[in-house]
């Protein structure tokens, strides 16, 4: 059996892939393009949320916000980690980020205004991330499975605190209400985004389907998400965003109107509304950290230099 044959049938047989088996090349691109993608999402996406720490209305709220961006970090770092098993180094991913080569979640470029934003967030931004996640913990890496693993334990936590933020405002007083209501207007569409084009425009779904990266498309994931938050809009009591949705009996799913693809292609293409905020903020923090990963890296030369000289 040569080496692709026996990838194949590992894969065929949901034999997780480990680090140092062997894997075509292109697999392993496209892993570390998807993978260093989404570590990308997570440390971004701490900043819209991450600007509301100081102004949460209640202390009770401000810890809650702060350990759940606390935890995108969290998890931006097992992804890195996941992506650096695939023989690249984690400044390497960075700069490519930071230069405009590497992408991260469309979403993220868009600024969070009130209060009910970050309730949207919670709810919509990490619903949909979990939606894509819990099919990705079968992917076919093993260590990107197992981040994945822990990530949507996490993520569950956050779409529910999200939730329970719309709760509260949507039955509050006319204006926590209208509040809500912009809130899931605005960031209604750009959630269906981040599931990606179409599948018949989607550059990468086949192979990643065909090599078990990607479990499900990014069409099918879209509608799980477009049905359970139908039903969820319900119980909030507010008005769907969409007006041409409408519950198809036939397929067993809700049918929806069409999704606005230039907005999607001007905000990955760096022309959103905050992509370039987003980028320099990261860029400025990544340089104010210097000192501590060359403190890091100091420490780490002075234990190795002192256990040589122990052995001698
Ligand atoms: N935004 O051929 P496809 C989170 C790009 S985590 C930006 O369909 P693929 C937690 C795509 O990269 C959210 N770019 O690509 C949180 C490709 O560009 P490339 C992140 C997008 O990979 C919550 C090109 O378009 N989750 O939110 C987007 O097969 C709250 C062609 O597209 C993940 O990353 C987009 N929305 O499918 C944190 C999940 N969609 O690389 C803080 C893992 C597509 O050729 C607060 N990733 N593109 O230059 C995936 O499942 C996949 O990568 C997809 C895209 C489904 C995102």
């Amino acid at each position: 059996m040569t080496p692709e044959q026996n990838f194949m049938r590992k894969i065929e047989a949901e034999e997780k892939i480990e680090p140092k088996d062997w894997m075509p090349d292109a697999y392993r691109k496209n892993l570390v393009r998807q993978v260093s993608q989404h570590a990308h999402s997570e440390v971004i996406g701490m900043q819209p949320e991450g600007n509301w720490i100081t102004r949460a209305p209640s202390l009770r709220r401000k810890a809650i916000l702060l350990s759940k961006v606390q935890d995108e970090g969290g998890h931006g770092l097992y992804l890195y980690s996941a992506c650096e098993t695939l023989g690249v180094a984690r400044e390497e991913l960075v700069a490519a980020m930071q230069q405009g080569i590497a992408k991260y979640a469309s979403i993220f470029n868009y600024p969070a205004q009130t209060w009910a934003d970050v309730g949207a967030i919670g709810w919509l931004v990490d619903g949909a991330a979990i939606v894509n996640q819990v099919s990705l913990q079968r992917t076919s890496y093993g260590p990107y499975s197992r981040a994945m693993i822990r990530i949507c334990k996490e993520e569950s936590f956050h779409q529910r605190q999200g939730f329970e933020i719309m709760l509260v405002l949507a039955s509050g007083s006319p204006e926590q209400q209208a509040m809500a209501q912009d809130a899931l207007n605005r960031f209604y569409w750009p959630s269906l985004m981040m599931f990606g084009p179409h599948d018949a425009e989607s550059a990468h779904s086949a192979r990643s389907m065909q090599w078990k990266i990607k479990r499900e498309t990014n069409d099918d994931l879209r509608q799980k998400f477009i049905d359970q938050t139908a039903e969820q809009v319900k119980v909030l009591g507010l008005t769907h965003p969409d007006r041409d949705l409408k519950w198809n009996a036939e397929r067993g799913h809700y049918d929806s109107g069409d999704i606005d693809w230039d907005e999607f292609y001007n905000v990955i293409n760096g022309n959103g509304h905050a992509n370039r905020q987003r980028l320099a903020h990261h860029i400025q923090a990544h340089e104010e950290g210097a000192w501590v990963r060359e403190a890091m890296s100091a420490y780490k030369a002075r234990r190795k230099a002192l256990t040589a000289q122990q052995a001698a």
